[in-house]
């Protein structure tokens, strides 16, 4: 019964990167648990690398000369070349013969030479580190989506340079980025409170309440039900689910509740429903984990989490729950949900309907699932995990210590968060992939004038007319939702919208999410460890409570002293220290 915690991170990317305008949000998270890649061990640092407090990027005197003000463009005179080590993308054939990079190189008179990593994380890593170690560094380094702990390590190896002096004299476009996002200061920063590298903003609305539910509106029509809005009504509407045939085949072969503990997103049954008892997030890279009057706590460890289990099991000896639901993946969940002659199931947790169903399908069951708003458990408490940190993501680009030209590389990387740039990046050309919204056109949310209508619909077929999402953005919620033009033909993003907003935003708790950290490599090492085995042995006790192989009730005190030798009490302890350092 083990249920995989970084899979359901992983197939976010491969699943829903085919509704980017839907969802994009994980592109370049690394869940803060996994062991920290060895950065560059060869390039021991040296006192004159390494950076001090008043260490300014390495000065090109006549380059640096030569570099417009912010905001004026071409960013050079004559001509200079700046070398990028990129990640490449899905769908990106080529990035030098490639549109957007000609509108760059015109608009700013800088020639890009690439050096292009692959996509796979391992081996982009590990071409990064050939890179770091060759001591020949690119000017800038970008889409590796390096997290914090990271670029501490090649801040302290003085391989990368604080972007605060640069911000502060040439940002145009990221300054609106900061104002829109202050808080990207404080999260972003390293522990000498500078900001080593620019972050990538995709600010997916829907993505920060993924933890949604679906219920068979049909059935609650035909027995005459209401919608559940208590974990005891939802308890009688699934008794009622699975004995009173509402499917009408005179066999009782409903499946009242079902999930998906692998392959999915959100699927897996302790979403969603876990938030009634205890603040069950999962919705980044710290599952399980909240903050409460600044103490970092597990929720898995917690008194609510233990009425949760009692109600589950209740329901699940009731036989209420799908006993596949533990060992389904998305292809296994979604074959329950389409069966092909009647409706069978009735219930399930999902981060929308498409991870359960056809969506648009012709069974028609994705107009028939209806969201099911935060059930309010025995306690009164109702509530939905709402992150305020799915807005962007660190570690986008990065400038290093040996460029020549950091304030020419800083002010490209700037250019990418204009309207016109991130627009070209992602979409392409003005006019023919897109266009200007006509006077009077719909929004996504049904408010105000679009400014843009998508004439290509996104693909991930090979073309050389965007950077699909390799360069740093700003796509706000604004850009994604008030900006974009609504295509009746396709609805989903306004679905997204709406649910979120109407349905779960109300009951969001953001300020229980755990923001991003930062840790020593000795630390990441040490969480990496201690989470492989607490998130082992806390989900197959998930299962064994709810299943009823381990008693709830006689179980509970020794699984809590279990939790304890498997290093929870080292584990928080290691976050509260990162938390305090930054926020107390
Ligand atoms: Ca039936």
């Amino acid at each position: 019964m083990k249920k995989n915690h970084l899979y359901p991170m992983i197939s976010i990317l491969v699943i829903l990167t085919f509704i980017l305008t839907a969802c994009t949000p994980a592109a370049t998270k690394t869940p803060a648990t996994l062991p920290t890649l060895e950065l560059a061990a060869t390039t021991a640092p040296t006192a004159e690398q390494k950076p001090t407090a008043t260490t300014a990027p390495t000065k090109a005197p006549v380059a640096a000369a030569a570099v417009a003000p912010a905001g004026t463009f071409p960013i050079v005179k004559d001509k200079i070349t700046l070398t990028v080590l990129l990640v490449q993308t899905n769908g990106v054939s080529d990035y030098v013969d490639n549109e957007f990079t000609k509108w760059l190189e015109e608009k700013t008179n800088i020639h890009l030479e690439f050096d292009i990593a692959p996509m796979a994380q391992a081996e982009n890593r590990q071409k990064l580190n050939l890179v770091l170690a060759s001591g020949k560094l690119p000017d800038i380094i970008m889409n590796f989506g390096i997290p914090l702990d990271q670029q501490q390590t090649l801040a302290d190896q003085g391989l990368i340079i604080p972007m605060d002096d640069l911000i502060a004299k040439y940002g145009d476009e990221f300054n609106k980025v900061l104002k829109e996002f202050p808080q990207i200061k404080d999260i972003f920063t390293l522990s000498d409170g500078k900001m080593y590298s620019l972050p990538h903003i995709n600010d997916c609305y829907h993505c920060s309440l993924s933890q949604k539910a679906w219920i068979y509106k049909p059935w609650l029509d035909k027995l005459g039900l209401k919608m559940p809005t208590t974990t005891d009504e939802l308890e009688q509407v699934l008794l009622a689910f699975k004995t009173k045939d509402p499917n009408g085949n005179g066999k009782a072969d409903e499946v009242p509740w079902s999930g998906a503990q692998t392959g999915s997103w959100h699927a897996a049954l302790d979403q969603f429903i876990m938030n009634a008892f205890v603040y069950n997030s999962g919705l980044g890279t710290v599952n399980h984990m909240y903050v409460e009057n600044g103490q970092v706590k597990m929720a898995y460890a917690q008194p609510g989490w233990k009425e949760g289990l009692i109600y589950l099991n209740k329901l699940y000896k009731e036989g209420l729950i799908d006993p596949q639901a533990f060992t389904n993946d998305m292809t296994m969940h979604k074959a329950i949900a389409e069966n092909p002659d009647a409706n069978i199931m009735g219930f399930t947790q999902a981060g929308w309907p498409g991870m359960f169903l056809d969506w648009m399908g012709k069974s028609n069951r994705w107009q028939e699932y209806v969201p099911v708003a935060p059930l309010k458990g025995p306690s009164g408490l109702q509530q939905s995990p709402m992150t305020p940190y799915g807005f962007g993501s660190t570690g986008a680009a990065l400038i290093s210590k040996t460029s020549k030209y950091p304030e020419a590389a800083y002010r490209l990387i700037d250019l990418m968060y204009s309207y016109e740039a991130t627009m070209r990046s992602v979409y392409g050309r003005p006019g023919i992939e897109w266009e200007e919204s006509k006077s009077g056109a719909e929004s996504i949310t049904g408010t105000g004038q679009p400014r843009y209508k998508v004439l290509v619909p996104w693909s991930e077929a090979e073309q050389s007319i965007t950077w699909q999402q390799a360069a740093p953005t700003y796509r706000s919620t604004t850009f994604r939702l008030e900006w974009q033009e609504f295509n009746p033909a396709d609805p989903l993003e306004r679905y997204l919208y709406q649910w979120s907003k109407n349905i779960y935003a109300p009951y969001g708790k953001p300020e229980m999410e755990v923001p991003p950290l930062v840790f020593s490599s000795e630390q990441s090492k040490q969480l990496g460890t201690l989470s492989a085995a607490l998130i082992t042995f806390s989900d197959q006790m998930f299962a064994s409570f709810v299943t009823g192989q381990a008693d709830i009730n006689t179980g509970w005190d020794q699984y809590l002293a279990d939790l304890k030798t498997n290093g929870l009490d080292e584990f928080l302890k290691i976050y509260q220290a990162a938390y305090d350092l930054k926020f107390k």
